[in-house]
């Protein structure tokens, strides 16, 4: 209750901000886009980690309100960064159960669209496996709705739930996240067998592979064998505030 008075007077007063993680091309390593990732560093100056507060807003419903600044503010960043000259970066924006769900979810996301004046497709709305295939039935018809607005979908920590294959197939994702503790133990013979299902599975569902967590040139080297397309983590980009990354792009090749 304490933490959820100290996040809410933190939110109302701006105290909140954005990191972007790039994510890039596996085969040519050009930046494609960026991940919009939540921090609070609260008035002890300590930073909360997401995993404790993001479950907090979502009780709270404060989320709601959350995760639109957090698209304002994210697709601001990306006209920035796309008139600085890279023109062809998409933002990823986590979203929750709780935006899912809400019953005007879509007018207000056609109201935001409207207002920030983006394509939606330049918006990739990233969503937990756990949280997608949680009534599959009334997730499908919302997803299909964004899907039509415009919005790419990313179905994010993929590997940590338990997807029915046959709704993972009929549901509109563009994108599959691969959970980074898949690509983090792919060095052992069954980890790596683990990731080589999960990949091709992906392509299988017509899908844009992404790993996440890449930390070493080995997993790397391998998720390029593997097939998979697009990488994000520590080796190659840790998530940035607007100014280091702006910085971190005017230095990238
Ligand atoms: O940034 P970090 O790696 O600590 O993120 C931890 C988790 O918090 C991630 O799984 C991410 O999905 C979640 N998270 C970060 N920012 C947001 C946000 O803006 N909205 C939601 N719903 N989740 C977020
Ligand atoms: O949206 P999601 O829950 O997947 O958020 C990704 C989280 O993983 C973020 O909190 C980000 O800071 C973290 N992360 C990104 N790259 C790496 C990495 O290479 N290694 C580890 N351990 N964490 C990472
Ligand atoms: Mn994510
Ligand atoms: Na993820």
């Amino acid at each position: 209750v304490e933490m959820l008075r100290e996040l809410r007077e933190a939110f109302d007063s701006g105290k909140l901000y954005l990191a972007y993680q790039p994510k890039f091309d596996i085969k040519t390593l050009d930046v494609v886009g960026l991940e919009a990732l939540l921090r609070w560093e609260n008035k002890h100056g300590v930073m909360v980690p997401p995993q404790r507060f993001i479950p907090l807003a979502e009780k709270s419903g404060l989320i709601v309100r959350m995760g639109e600044w957090v698209m304002e503010n994210a697709i601001a960043e990306l006209h920035k960064v796309r008139s600085s000259g890279w023109n062809d970066l998409k933002m990823g924006v986590n979203f929750s159960v709780a935006q899912l769900r809400h019953p005007e979810i879509l007018d207000a996301l056609r109201e935001l669209i409207d207002r920030v004046q983006v394509d939606p497709n330049l918006v990739d709305l990233e969503i937990t496996e756990t949280i997608a295939m949680d009534d599959v039935k009334g997730n499908m018809e919302v997803l299909t709705r964004i899907k039509d607005i415009g919005f790419e979908l990313s179905v994010d920590d993929f590997g940590t739930g338990f997807s029915s294959l046959s709704y993972l197939q009929k549901m509109p994702f563009d994108n599959l996240k691969v959970d980074q503790s898949f690509v983090q133990t792919s060095d052992t013979p069954s980890g790596r067998k683990i990731v080589e299902m999960i990949v091709n599975l992906g392509q299988t569902l017509g899908m844009n592979v992404i790993a996440e967590g890449v930390e070493t040139r080995e997993q790397l080297d391998l998720l390029r064998e593997l097939g998979c397309q697009q990488v994000q983590g520590y080796l190659l980009a840790k998530p940035m505030s607007c100014d280091e990354l702006t910085t971190w792009l005017a230095s990238f090749k």
